[in-house]
């Protein structure tokens, strides 16, 4: 049995963490679920991805405590690493993937979260990285993605204080982009998924890719990647597609991802 659930609605994926009884915490059986649902991911056919966690209490409530409580240093590598190549491959898909953030995430699902492209969260949702409260420093890339989407100050109050936050102030601060009441959540993840996925696929992923190698650039090398990104989608039957029925004043058809 799998403790992560796929399901294909035309061009979006919805992944579901499936291990409700624990409040979808993550353990090693469940980072291996994802990462195969994952790499089984049809980038041609799935054009935006869905991750959510099943029931009505979490997201993902963490890593899995009791499995981590007696691991050795050398375990706990292993562990670390297991599930930052597990969420760096979510965040390097070439498709965008959106966070329905529907309930508690905190540590290894606040920080599943930060993999993703997008968070929108439901208004029962709770963040935070508590793992200086359990002697630990966040394992999968808190510390890292924390700072880059909050700013290095917000990041270390949170993390040094363990101070958790609301789906109101996950938005102030901009952990969110959007919070909803929890029976609108998925209808809304849905809607913002088909509308990314009604646009050029091609030049998406590229606008995914620039985003994401650029900020990691200086700005001489970071525009120099985006006018080769940008020249890569000239040509494209996509683009012509698009450009020729703006000219003639006409409505595109859909976009073929070529
Ligand atoms: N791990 C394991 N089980 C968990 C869990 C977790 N993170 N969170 C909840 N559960 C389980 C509970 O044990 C309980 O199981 P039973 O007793 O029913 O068998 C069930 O889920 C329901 O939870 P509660 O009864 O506690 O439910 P409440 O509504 O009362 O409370 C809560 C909900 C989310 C406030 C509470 O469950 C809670 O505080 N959970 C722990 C949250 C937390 O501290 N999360 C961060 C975990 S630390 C690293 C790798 C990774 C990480 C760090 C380092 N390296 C290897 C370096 C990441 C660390 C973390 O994520």
């Amino acid at each position: 049995m799998s403790y992560v659930k796929y399901e294909q609605k035309d061009f979006v994926g919805v992944v579901t963490i499936d291990r409700e009884k624990a409040l979808n915490a993550l353990n090693n059986e469940v980072l291996c679920d994802l990462e195969a649902v994952i790499d089984a991911v049809d980038v041609d056919k799935t054009r935006c991805l869905i991750i959510t966690g099943a029931g009505a209490k979490a997201f993902v409530a963490g890593a899995d405590i009791a499995a981590m409580c007696n691991m050795t240093s050398e375990e706990g590598r292993a562990f670390s690493a297991k599930g930052n190549a597990v969420f760096r491959k979510i965040e390097k898909l070439p498709i965008p993937v959106i966070a329905a953030v529907n309930g508690f995430a905190l540590g290894g699902g606040c920080e599943l979260a930060l993999s993703c492209d997008i968070r929108i969260a439901s208004e029962n949702a709770v963040f935070g990285q508590p793992e200086a409260g359990l002697g630990i420093t966040p394992g999968f890339g808190g510390t890292q993605r924390l700072a880059r989407t909050i700013g290095v100050g917000k990041a270390k109050e949170l993390i040094f204080a363990c101070r958790n936050v609301k789906a109101d102030e996950a938005l102030q601060i901009g952990l969110v982009n959007a919070v909803y009441p929890a029976d609108q959540l998925m209808d809304e993840a849905m809607k913002l998924a088909k509308r990314i996925s009604e646009n050029a696929p091609i030049a998406v992923r590229q606008c995914k890719k620039a985003i994401n190698m650029g900020l990691q650039m200086d700005i001489d090398s970071a525009v120099a990647l985006e006018s080769e990104l940008f020249a890569a989608c000239c040509g494209t039957q996509d683009q012509r597609n698009a450009m020729t029925a703006f000219c003639e004043k006409r409505k595109h058809d859909p976009f073929i991802n070529k």
